[in-house]
């Protein structure tokens, strides 16, 4: 088989990748491990930024996001039983919009289909061959049978524990990290949200999140020691700690419920550099991790998937190499920038294990300053509703 632009990973990165590209008139094929309907099942990111909702429209995969995303002006900081709000329109003139990866991704599949994109699903043993030379290719294992995809250029979209990263020589890769001494228990219910924007909630016992997916469906999340076990988390015990840890008027009006889905995910920071060797370019999560806190995961794999679609748009279309050359630099200046903010809401809002009654007198005082100024909260508000491209 021949392609032009062989994608490895059907997560949002390649989807959007993919859908960009086809819209170009450039030819892809997306090389999944998993089952669509796996894919589809996952539950990962809420919040998405201009730049993202753009990007999206710009598929042909917005249109049910515009009627069911819900779009938010703002969001609460919750500290000492009390919150106070961001008012990103005021202080950016910019919004986010709540949306679950979830469905975003599946919006993705349905505009793919409608543009018979090319994308086999529960494939094994991907290994890229030659992506230092003018001759790349993707060899795999399908139905049994190993087939091999020639391309001009390979796009690992394949996440952070995929194979496209560990393509790059140990001689060229630089791997940047911080594994944080916490996690994060999700819980998904269907009840109706607590509150009309996310609160961020720092709490002597640990950080707590309270966001949403649609008026009837709410995403909370609570600090967790690292090692903490799932099973130790009935439904009734998350639903306690969540009380405690925000804001009392806030907790009166909780509606609780069955969960639907909970989880514990592990929080780090982490970059690749670079993000391109020869002709294998690396995108969203397999060159990059954030903590949560920042909501920058997916709207970090869709910025990298703007700048790479634009320079294989401008080799192809108007045979220019700049992007392609620049790409790399590109990408990693924004990236870093949003590992910058997510490291620092991440020490803001949570309670370190070894920290000392100084780093948390810093904590309170960096939050009452965050309350009392404008020029702090305008900082926070450009950066949670995304850095220009
Ligand atoms: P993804 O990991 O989504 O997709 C990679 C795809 O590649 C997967 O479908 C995988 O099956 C496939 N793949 C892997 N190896 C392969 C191989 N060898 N061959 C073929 N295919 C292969 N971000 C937020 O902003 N907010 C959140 O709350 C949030 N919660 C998260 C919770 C969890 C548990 C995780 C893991 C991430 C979370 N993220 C969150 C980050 C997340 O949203 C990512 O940023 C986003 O999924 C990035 O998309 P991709 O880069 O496409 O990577
Ligand atoms: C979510 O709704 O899953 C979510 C929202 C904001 C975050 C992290 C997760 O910062």
């Amino acid at each position: 088989m021949r392609t032009q632009v062989a994608i490895i990973g059907g997560g949002p990165a390649g989807l959007l990748l993919s859908q960009l590209l086809a819209r170009q008139g450039i030819d892809t094929i997306v090389l999944e491990r998993k089952s669509r309907d796996y894919v589809l099942a996952r539950i990962r990111a809420g919040v998405l930024e201009a730049g993202t909702v753009d990007l999206l429209h710009a598929a042909g995969a917005g249109e049910r996001m515009k009627r069911e995303g819900m779009v938010h002006n703002g969001t609460y900081i919750a500290v000492a039983n009390r919150r106070f709000r961001i008012d990103f329109r005021q202080l950016t003139g910019s919004t986010v919009t709540v949306y679950g990866q979830t469905e975003l991704t599946r919006d993705l599949y349905l505009a793919h289909d409608q543009l018979d994109g090319q994308i086999l699903h529960e494939v094994e043993g991907v290994r890229i061959h030659d992506a230092d030379t003018a001759a790349p290719s993707v060899s795999y294992v399908c139905a049994g049978r190993e087939q091999r995809i020639y391309c001009d250029y390979v796009a690992g979209c394949d996440g952070y524990h995929g194979v496209s990263r560990n393509t790059i020589p140990a001689s060229v890769l630089r791997e940047f990290e911080r594994v944080y001494p916490f996690g994060w228990l999700g819980l998904l219910s269907a009840t109706p949200p607590v509150s009309d924007e996310l609160i961020y909630a720092s709490h002597a016992r640990g950080f707590a999140l309270c966001s949403m997916r649609n008026p009837g469906l709410s995403r909370y999340y609570l600090q967790v020691p690292l090692l903490d076990e799932l099973e130790r988390w009935s439904d009734d015990a998350f639903w306690d700690e969540l009380r405690h840890r925000i804001p009392q008027d806030v907790a009166e009006s909780l509606i609780t419920g069955k969960s639907i889905e909970k989880s514990i995910v592990p929080l780090r920071s982490f970059v690749a550099e670079p993000m391109r060797w020869g002709r294998l370019f690396l995108c969203g999560d397999a060159a990059h991790i954030v903590p949560p806190t920042g909501a920058k995961g997916l709207n970090l794999a869709a910025s990298d998937v703007y700048y790479l679609s634009r320079a294989l748009q401008q080799h192809y279309v108007d045979r220019d190499d700049h992007g392609i050359e620049s790409y790399s630099a590109t990408a990693l200046s924004r990236v870093w920038k949003a590992e910058r903010f997510s490291w620092a809401m991440t020490r803001l809002l949570h309670r370190f294990p070894e920290q000392t009654e100084f780093d948390l007198r810093m904590q309170l005082a960096e939050l009452e300053y965050l309350e009392s100024s404008t020029a702090a909260q305008t900082t926070l508000a450009e950066n949670y509703i995304g850095l220009p491209y």
